[in-house]
């Protein structure tokens, strides 16, 4: 731990920080020294025994509120951190920086005056931007200015991080508001209009909404739990003017449509469909789809809420960004459908000679029992309700050899009740995630554009999950969050420490928790992912007992995945996480992971004459009909949800690695959601789990501003002397890939400033103190001009 205190340096009446399970840390008294231990008072006047190794020395600092970047702090440890969080946050101070990274705690209340127009301008044109207050702002404004100055891999990502309801979809959505006005031309910002001009850049804000409306939902952690990930990448000129952009999504969570927990509801916009019939201000066009809800008597469980000023939101969103009016009467007709393919209900066909049940009705073919939903989803897909009947409760079976087709033969045979519900869960999910990718394509087809000089891409995605029961779906959410942490060690921890360790700059190195092996345990080869994949792949078909205890065998090296201790059904292992502990249930995660589409449903959707569902499912290919055999070497070549997810996680971490990487850390104050609540241990549980500690002594330690000897010429050519510092430079240091930039704060006197300039140019790997960045301050002095 950083910061420990040794005996020798306990001294009585010294005021220290002791570990505690509900603050913390908080303070206590030293009132007696011994040669192992120290006796503490605490604030209620107990006193108590404890190592001085278990303590932490308090912040130097009287007024923590105005320590605005958490490297100020004296000393750095768990402690001065989250006490100076705290403080900051009573103080409605909800931006720190840790470094470069801001730290973002949610404020968990409307604090609109942090977000203006005019704000955005300040943050924008301020000269030296040390002296504003941290905001998530500065990080947008860093990625741009390094984008448009061309420095270092020129395009930019912002990864905003932090758990569920933390607070990074409304960052996401700040960052992305801030770089798309600050880089509208010049004529078009108006001061008193927040919404941009330009056409694009409108589109690109109204597709939040839009996605949000189709991708999130309320959950017990987050009223608006984004349901998939979403990295967007801004498209500029080199002039740093935007031209586009284009957005990638991360795996929907798309058993919602189906499933919703306790508590849980579906996608939001289900809920806006629903407020169609009670809205009227809806356009002319949208009649239709008014009536037909209110004629179709729908029998679905959703409660209705109050959603009409959300749903003109997004009808508002729709038309802005382009889709058709005949367009958006499609799509609320094939959401129409698949609530009402949800309503489905099956059951065990009576048995004729016993004019009964059969016995055993778990065996028993199923049958439909409602009617009236069948028709009207078949009507509103286009589609035959008798195909509709006869896709969900028949599965085609070829039998023959695959080789020989002549002798194939094929029979179609009654499915069961669970096998009828899970293809109609199969269709309704299918449908919504089409609908989902359609509307991405679209949006993409509006805003992006082919020729561009750079980008910044901006992450939001699910945070990290852990409910009651958890399924594939938190497990692919926790990987993926595993990643990013893994991105976030290797990249600052690890990578920053060992670059200064090989340029030969004396350095201790921070210790700090690497998540590698949580990674590995997830979805390595013979991890976590594996045994669930090994399950596809060989067409086994486990009780669900089974895989558990493969998982457990498989990961028996591995500390982090076991049997949990407590009431499990041997259904259920745990995983401990960066950020926690997580019990996963194996019930339906081969399923899922699976993910299989019966043919006879592709077919079904294929004989449609619907112009929309056509467009829909325009790229699956006609499907064939299987025999067993082709079946399982299909099995081998088919990609699972978790491979698809790895490879995408693979790829979107590949582009993050050819960028320069920012960083938002979202804090969420309290598991309640609540305002002005500030839980101490669960914010330092928060902080230790993402290394925010280690990152800040890091970055204390660390050099603040690094350019390859390229840019550098070019950036400060000006300066006449220049070339002939450089090229010594070039010359002595030619072993190191880049140059690193500090200056004392004491040569804040301009008139010399610009000899110690070179000075510290000359000299800069042998002469080097810490420093705010000077680059900054030097580009950014009025004086510049005069002085070059
Ligand atoms: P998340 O994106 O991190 O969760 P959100 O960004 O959706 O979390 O934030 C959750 C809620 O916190 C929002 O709906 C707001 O009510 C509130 N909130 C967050 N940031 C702010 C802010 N800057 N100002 C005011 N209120 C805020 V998840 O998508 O569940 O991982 O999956
Ligand atoms: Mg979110």
């Amino acid at each position: 731990m950083l910061n420990q205190i040794e005996n020798k340096k306990v001294t009585l009446g010294q005021v220290v920080y002791k570990r505690d399970d509900q603050q913390g840390w908080v303070l206590a008294r030293v009132v007696g020294v011994s040669e192992n231990y120290v006796t503490l008072e605490l604030e209620d006047g107990q006193r108590i025994k404890q190592k001085s190794s278990t303590l932490l020395l308090r912040s130097e600092h009287s007024d923590l509120i105005n320590v605005s970047n958490l490297t100020e702090l004296t000393p750095i440890n768990e402690a001065t951190v989250l006490e100076c969080l705290h403080q900051r946050f009573s103080y409605n101070q909800f931006y720190t920086l840790a470094g470069s990274t801001v730290v973002a705690i949610n404020p968990f209340k409307d604090v609109d005056e942090l977000y203006t127009m005019h704000k955005i301008c300040k943050y924008y044109e301020h000269k030296n931007k040390e002296e504003l207050e941290p905001h998530v702002y500065l990080v947008a404004d860093k990625a741009y200015s390094c984008m448009k100055r061309e420095l270092g891999c020129v395009n930019q990502s912002i990864i905003v991080s932090g758990e569920s309801g933390a607070g990074k979809t409304v960052s996401a959505k700040h960052l992305l508001r801030y770089l798309t006005i600050v880089s509208t031309p010049e004529d078009a910002i108006d001061l008193n209009n927040s919404v941009p001009a330009s056409v694009i850049e409108r589109r690109v804000l109204d597709s939040n909404p839009l996605l949000e409306a189709f991708g999130n939902a309320a959950t017990p952690r987050n009223d608006n739990s984004s349901r998939f990930g979403k990295f967007i990448q801004l498209q500029f000129h080199r002039n740093g003017n935007i031209l586009g952009g284009i957005i990638q999504t991360y795996l929907l969570e798309k058993t919602r449509v189906v499933h919703q927990r306790p508590g849980e509801n579906n996608f939001h916009i289900f809920y806006q469909l629903l407020a169609l019939q009670k809205e009227p201000q809806i356009p002319d066009f949208l009649g239709p789809i008014k009536e037909e809800i209110q004629a179709s008597r729908l029998e679905c469980s959703l409660i209705s809420k109050d959603e009409n000023h959300s749903l003109l939101t997004t009808l508002n969103a729709m038309s802005e960004i382009g889709i058709t009016p005949a367009s958006q009467v499609a799509v609320f007709q094939t959401l129409l459908a698949i609530l009402h393919l949800t309503t489905l209900k099956f059951l065990p066909q009576r048995d004729e000679e016993s004019s009964g049940y059969s016995e055993d009705q778990d065996l028993s073919p199923a049958q439909l029992e409602t009617v009236r939903a069948k028709e009207e989803s078949a009507r509103l897909l286009g589609v035959s309700p008798q195909n509709l009947h006869y896709s969900l409760l028949n599965r085609s079976i070829v039998s023959g050899d695959d080789s020989k087709s002549s002798r194939r033969s094929v029979f179609y045979k009654p499915v069961m009740v669970a096998e009828a519900e899970s293809r109609r869960d199969c269709l309704a999910m299918l449908l919504y995630s089409k609908l989902f990718d359609w509307l991405v394509t679209f949006i993409n087809h509006q805003i992006k554009v082919e020729y561009f000089d750079h980008n910044i891409g901006l992450l939001d995605i699910y945070g990290f999950e852990s409910f009651e029961e958890n399924s594939l779906e938190q497990l692919c959410i926790n990987y993926a969050n595993e990643r990013l942490q893994q991105h976030y060690v290797m990249h600052f921890l690890h990578d920053l420490q060992m670059e200064y360790e090989s340029e030969g700059i004396a350095w201790k190195c921070v210790p700090y928790t690497d998540n590698k092996l949580c990674v590995d345990a997830l979805d390595g080869s013979t991890g976590v992912f594996g045994v669930l994949n090994e399950d596809v792949y060989l067409n086994r078909r486990s009780v669900d007992h089974q895989v558990c205890n493969r998982i457990i065998e498989a990961c028996s090296n591995s500390q982090l995945v076991r049997k949990p201790h407590f009431g499990t059904y041997g259904n259920q292992f745990l995983i401990t996480h960066f950020a926690g502990d997580v019990l996963y249930t194996v019930k339906d995660a081969v399923t899922k992971n699976k993910d299989n589409i019966p043919p006879e449903l592709i077919s079904l959707l294929h004989s449609s004459s619907n112009s929309f569902v056509l467009q829909l499912f325009s790229d699956y290919g006609s499907p064939s009909l299987e025999t067993k055999a082709s079946r399982v070497v299909k099995s081998h070549r088919k990609k699972t949800v978790l491979s698809s997810f790895k490879n995408s996680l693979d790829s979107l971490l590949a582009i993050l690695s050819q960028s320069d990487v920012h960083y938002v850390r979202c804090i969420k104050p309290n598991t309640m959601s609540r305002q002005g609540e500030f839980d101490r241990a669960f914010v330092l549980q928060q902080l230790q789990a993402c290394g925010t500690i280690q990152a800040v002594d890091i970055c204390r330690r660390g050099y603040p501003a690094k350019m390859t000897y390229q840019d550098f010429a070019r950036r400060y050519q000006v300066f006449t002397r220049m070339k002939d510092c450089l090229g010594k430079l070039f010359s002595s240091q030619s072993h190191s890939k880049t140059c690193r930039i500090s200056v004392d704060f004491n040569e804040k006197n301009l008139s010399t400033f610009k000899g110690s300039f070179f000075l510290i140019v000359e000299e800069h790997l042998s002469k080097m103190q810490r420093t705010c960045s000077v680059l900054k301050e030097i580009e950014n002095h009025q004086n510049l001009q005069r002085l070059c």
